[in-house]
């Protein structure tokens, strides 16, 4: 059965200046050569063509430009054909409805990066990153990703899987000789190449907190007493009065949420009703998401009214797991003697703006262990699917070198390494295991 040709609109859905149709397969420009006029005798590649898409009576359906990508050389590895038209809602429609007719099938989401993938011209990391990419919300995230699209988590896959083969080389390289045992010479050289991998492996595992962070944000919750600011704060965060801020103890009721860039962490602030003992049955549903927001929150911006005591926060209970900051608000008023001495807590003042350099820093330092922030320059950082198969192929790595300490034969250790190259050819999307073969006794011999 040949693979269809599929089309789709790849610009966001709405109004705008422009919008762009992509047609990817063999039937692109068989396609387009019906649609589009006058269609050129001798159709350049990567050449920009002005004319006309028309109807099946003929009619101008709308101008356009068209841009021919001939196979291989395009996104999908197939014969693609953009076609730039004007951005409307009806006008993409209709040049949709006529592709499909010609003979087009609509596209699945993800199914041009999906055809890039099984055509070769990206690895599995890259078509993640395109995802990344398309959805990153900061600065950071966007280098992430292009990172990533431009192959180097990809290329710290190669550089593992073509150790492994080795180590598999050198290690098989004894099972055709059942006599004899691995030398101790190469045993430990073998030792401290898998020792060497796991330390990578550990290395890359490493940043998948990071990768989290800067993929996914960081979900924050407002929490404290009412009247403690909270909702001040978030204003003074995300930059504008997004929420309703009154001296009336008990405003905020529903949970409002806002994403704010933090030196290139999204945070996903939720701003929640204050807590406290209230007859009041709206005002105590509020409190009650306030509680079921602050046990998922991984970080917890506890706000204290510096006018108040310490017992007035006394009835919220901070969740165990997720991370605090401490901070007391109104600074700029008389400060009760309960939190003179105080040294965990940040000092600001929403009304006055005094401290919120010190909030963001600190919070910066709390999620990042630097008051930098990530570094700009070591940005590949693994994602969980990325994560899972690590973690398998260092598993298979450790097993691989207790059979080997234990002496044992040199198939099962080979079958460790061979598993662990599995699953780190499945982070890119390769489980292809056959050019161990090519490897076998080119490099090693025997007894040396
Ligand atoms: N003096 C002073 N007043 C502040 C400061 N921050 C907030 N306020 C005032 O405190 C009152 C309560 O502020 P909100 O931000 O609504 O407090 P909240 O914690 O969201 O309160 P609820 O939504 O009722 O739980 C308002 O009158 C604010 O103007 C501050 O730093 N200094
Ligand atoms: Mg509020």
């Amino acid at each position: 059965m040949s693979i269809p040709t599929i089309a789709a609109i790849s610009t966001a859905p709405g109004q705008g200046a422009v919008a762009m149709i992509r047609i990817s397969g063999t039937g692109a420009l068989d396609i387009s050569k019906k649609l589009f006029s006058p269609f050129p005798g001798d159709l350049k590649p990567r050449y920009q063509y002005f004319g006309q898409c028309r109807d099946v009576d003929g009619k101008s359906i709308d101008e356009v430009l068209l841009t021919w990508f001939q196979a291989p050389a395009s996104f999908t590895g197939e014969d693609i054909v953009e076609i730039a038209c004007h951005g409307g809602m009806v006008v993409t429609g209709c040049l949709l409805e006529r592709i499909f007719a010609l003979g087009a099938t609509p596209a699945e989401p993800g199914e041009f990066t999906q055809r890039a993938f099984l055509n070769g011209k990206i690895d599995l990391t890259q078509a993640e990153a395109i995802m990344d990419l398309i959805s990153a919300q900061t600065d950071l995230a966007v280098k992430a990703a292009g990172e990533q699209l431009a192959g180097r988590l990809g290329e710290e896959m190669e550089f593992l899987r073509g150790q492994l083969i080795e180590i598999t080389a050198h290690v098989e390289a004894y099972i055709d000789f059942p006599d004899e045992d691995i030398d101790p010479e190469s045993r430990d050289l073998i030792t401290t190449r898998i020792s060497k991998v796991v330390d990578r492996i550990d290395q890359l595992l490493a940043t998948a907190d990071r990768g989290r962070i800067i993929r996914e944000g960081v979900k924050t919750v407002l929490c404290g007493a009412p009247n403690a600011g909270k909702s001040s704060l978030l204003n003074l965060l995300v930059g504008y009065n997004r929420a309703i801020v009154s001296s009336q103890p008990g405003t905020t009721r529903d949970t409002i949420e806002e994403v704010i860039n933090l030196d290139g962490i999204p945070l996903r602030i939720i701003d929640t009703a204050g807590i406290r003992h209230s007859e009041d049955d709206i005002e105590r549903q509020g409190i009650e998401r306030s509680r079921e927001q602050m046990q998922q929150a991984e970080l917890v911006l506890l706000l204290i009214d510096s006018t108040e005591t310490e017992a007035e926060i006394a009835a919220i209970e901070i969740p165990a797991a997720g991370k605090v900051v401490r901070i007391l608000n109104k600074t700029d008023l008389p400060v009760h003697r309960d939190w003179a001495e105080r040294e965990d807590l940040v000092r600001v003042s929403c009304l006055s703006g005094d401290g919120i350099g010190d909030l963001r820093n600190a919070i910066t330092r709390l999620l990042t262990g630097s008051d930098e922030g990530f570094a700009q320059g070591d940005l590949v950082a693994v994602n969980s699917r990325h994560q899972h198969f690590l973690k398998m192929a260092r598993e298979n790595m450790i097993e691989a070198g207790n059979r080997l300490g234990e002496n044992e034969s040199p198939e099962f250790v080979s079958f460790e390494i061979r598993e662990a190259l599995e699953s780190i050819g499945a982070v890119v999307g390769k489980t292809d295991v056959e050019e161990i073969l090519g490897s076998i006794f080119s490099t090693f011999c025997i007894g040396k």
